[in-house]
């Protein structure tokens, strides 16, 4: 049986709150997903922030306060998106990493998004690249096309391994503009994965979870769940929570003979040291 990363992908930027009033979007509601979703089964989150009027928002300030949360209420990887939402500019995409999380995304490309664009031009990327590298923070590379499978070969043929060497891509599937969210897709972006890749997951966008879902556990690829993704359960049936999906995953991956790994196991799987214990009485360095 081979262990299951489950991420869970909350809240995202591209859902209003008046849309969806279950998405949790303030500090206190994230914190207790999070804690949700870690009893359910998930070992890593991946945060997009919003502020006091629910918007999304890279505001440092919001984004630390929610790493140290985050950190303090769960064993949970933490991971901040950098690619925030379509209208944030690359210079402060770049500032996330101020925030100092255990992971970050980094998408691999440009891609149209809707009737958005989500910007991802070859010079950021390599510039987020190294600085992952110099700031000791472990990327994990959005992959949501076909395409960006081949830039990540040029990054890491030009640029070396991420930090803590090991190599998680995680493909978003389903975004209208990018990759449809099948298995034959899946199937194709796996094959062309660079040999130093470590570890994948797959997550497909709106209708496309399911098969995604499907695929990637038959493949013995890992999972992205959650509200960012997708907010029915079925045709006409809202979600209720992220723990909701994280179950459904659990559920869905028990059938293929997989088990949520453990908190240590996915550290080591994202090249993460295992959490620091401080000895009882020790001063916190
Ligand atoms: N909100 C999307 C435009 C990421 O988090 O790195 C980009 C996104 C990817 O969600
Ligand atoms: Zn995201």
């Amino acid at each position: 049986m081979t262990g299951l990363l489950i991420t869970v992908a909350p809240t995202g930027a591209e859902t209003a709150t008046r849309d969806c009033p279950q998405l949790p979007t303030t500090l206190d509601e994230l914190v207790s997903t999070a804690r949700e979703c870690e009893q359910a089964g998930a070992r890593m989150i991946h945060l997009h922030i919003r502020d006091a009027a629910h918007e999304p928002t890279l505001d440092l300030g919001y984004l630390t306060d929610a790493v140290q949360a985050v950190r303090e209420a769960t064993d949970l990887i933490v991971q901040l998106s950098t690619g925030g939402s379509v209208h944030d500019p690359l210079e402060q995409r770049l500032k996330v990493l101020d925030a100092r999380p255990d992971s970050c995304s980094l998408t691999m490309g440009t891609t149209n998004f809707g009737d958005d664009v989500f910007s991802n031009p070859w010079p950021f990327v390599a510039e987020l690249y190294q600085q992952t590298q110099e700031r000791q923070v472990v990327p994990e590379f959005e992959l949501f096309d076909l395409g960006h499978v081949a830039a990540l070969h040029r990054l890491l043929d030009k640029h070396g391994l991420p930090y803590g060497g090991k190599v998680h891509v995680d493909f978003v599937m389903g975004v209208p503009g990018g990759m449809p969210g099948t298995t034959a897709a899946l199937v194709a972006g796996v094959q062309a994965l660079p040999d130093a890749v470590t570890s994948w997951s797959a997550t497909g966008i709106g209708r496309t979870t399911l098969p995604v879902m499907f695929a990637s556990l038959s493949m013995g690829g890992h999972l992205r769940v959650g509200m960012e993704d997708v907010l029915t359960m079925a045709k006409g049936v809202p979600v209720e929570s992220n723990a909701q999906l994280v179950r459904r995953a659990v559920e869905v991956a028990e059938l293929a003979q997989r088990s949520p790994m453990t908190a240590d196991e996915a550290r080591a799987t994202m090249g993460l040291p295992a959490p620091q214990s401080v000895a009882p009485g020790a001063p916190a360095s």
